[in-house]
């Protein structure tokens, strides 16, 4: 198995495929460290979780990571308590995903799982042949059964897939995430969504010391117009209440703003190539799943891969992108939703405003609506 990218859908394949004793090796463009500096998701649902422990890789998780019975969403400073725990009898972990990389990148040498760091120009071969082959550099080559894109939205696997066969559905959003990573302690103990007149705010954290907090800016905003000060004003007025007087600040270790955009590629496989993660489809990271879609395509793949190579059995194969793409579609409607409802669109006006206001109003009064947020929250069943 030939897998392109150490992030952590080639990490989890490949671990899964070395557990079940099926040769597996990692191609990665980026050295060591750059990817182990990554500062991305925050929240794993379940399907991450569950992998992990399967994988007894969660030592550190289990140590560090903190179980959420619940999330908080503010609408202009009035909040609406999302108790995950009792509306569905689960929780989520929030373990940065630079440390579920760092466990996994770390557990690979003991586990038999290669990793070839900094491989230039990775190329994709023969994949509609039952021997297909990836190149790279100066004429190194790696011969697989089959290969896994999970390269990310930017690598070269998608595009292998001959473009008359493919459908690409895509919503850019008019605005991206300022993103803030200090060594501050959480205003608050859980994950907190803000809505507010000035546009989305966000307060998580990656442990009892170090906060991470996002802002919704217009897109194509210079990060050079955030000194730290203006950034932890805009947030303690977005957040607001006791939650935004409770914001401790300090100086950013990391700051960045990541654009926001809704993607799918149909299908996830070609012949011997699957896409896998990001390479196949991008949430807003509103709801918290990109991450942990990486997972649950990861789960399906693993399985299909593990019945060819143990009992011939192709029908996983066959199914993979179907079954696949059924759980995306649902984690993209509730990552669309979240976003709608939370952040100010240029575009709309009071009326708009009133129906978001209309809608968290709801939620606050209805059981069964957070009951439908929750259960998208934890993740939907495998
Ligand atoms: P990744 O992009 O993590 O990994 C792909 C790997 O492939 C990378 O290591 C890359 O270097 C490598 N690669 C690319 N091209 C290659 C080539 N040609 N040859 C070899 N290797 C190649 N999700 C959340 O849930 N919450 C968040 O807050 C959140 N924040 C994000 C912020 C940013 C800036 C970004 C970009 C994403 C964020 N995400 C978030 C989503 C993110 O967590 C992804 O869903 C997750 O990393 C998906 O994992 P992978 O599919 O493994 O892709
Ligand atoms: C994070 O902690 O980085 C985080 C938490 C929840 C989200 C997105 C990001 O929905």
């Amino acid at each position: 198995m030939a897998i392109i990218g150490c992030g952590p859908a080639g990490l989890l394949l490949g671990h899964l495929l070395r557990q079940a004793g099926i040769d597996a090796t990692i191609v990665e463009r980026s050295a060591r460290a750059k990817v182990e500096a990554r500062i991305r998701a925050g929240v794993l649902e379940r399907t991450t979780t569950d992998l992990l422990h399967r994988l007894g890789l969660d030592a550190r998780l289990n140590a560090e990571g903190m179980v959420h019975d619940g999330f908080l969403l503010v609408s202009d400073g009035v909040p609406i308590h999302v108790d995950i725990a009792a509306l569905t009898g689960l929780r989520v972990t929030v373990y940065g995903q630079t440390e579920v990389t760092r466990d996994l990148i770390a557990a690979a040498p003991e586990r038999g799982l290669p990793i070839v760091w900094e491989a230039p120009d990775v190329a994709i071969h023969d994949i509609e042949s039952d021997a297909p082959f990836l190149t790279w550099g100066e004429g190194e080559r790696l011969d697989a059964d089959f290969i896994a894109g999970c390269d990310g939205f930017h690598g070269p696997a998608r595009a292998a897939i001959p473009a008359a066969l493919q459908r690409c559905f895509e919503r850019v959003y008019p605005f991206g995430w300022l993103g803030i990573l200090a060594e501050v302690p959480p205003c608050h103990g859980e994950v907190i969504y803000a809505s507010h007149e000035r546009g989305f705010a966000l307060a998580s954290m990656r442990s009892p010391t170090r906060s991470r907090y996002y802002i919704q800016v217009p897109e194509g905003e210079p990060i050079a117009d955030w000194p730290d000060e203006r950034l932890w004003d805009e947030l303690a007025l977005r957040l607001g209440g006791e939650v935004g007087a409770r914001i401790v600040r300090g100086p950013a270790l990391e700051k960045s703003i990541a654009p926001l955009r809704s993607f799918v590629s149909e299908p996830m496989r070609h012949g011997r190539l699957f896409l896998a993660g990001d390479s196949a489809h991008i949430v807003p990271p509103t709801g918290a799943k990109g991450m942990n879609l990486a997972s649950s395509d990861v789960a399906y793949l693993s399985d299909a891969l593990i019945g060819w190579y143990a009992r011939g059995d192709g029908a996983g194969i066959e199914g993979y992108s179907d079954r696949a793409l059924a759980r995306v579609w649902k984690a993209e409607r509730f990552s669309w939703y979240l976003t709608k409802l939370m952040h100010r669109f240029p575009e709309d006006g009071p009326f708009e405003r009133r129906m978001q206001m209309a809608e968290l109003d709801y939620i606050a009064g209805s059981e069964a609506a957070r009951t439908t947020l929750a259960e998208n929250y934890v993740g939907l069943p495998l």
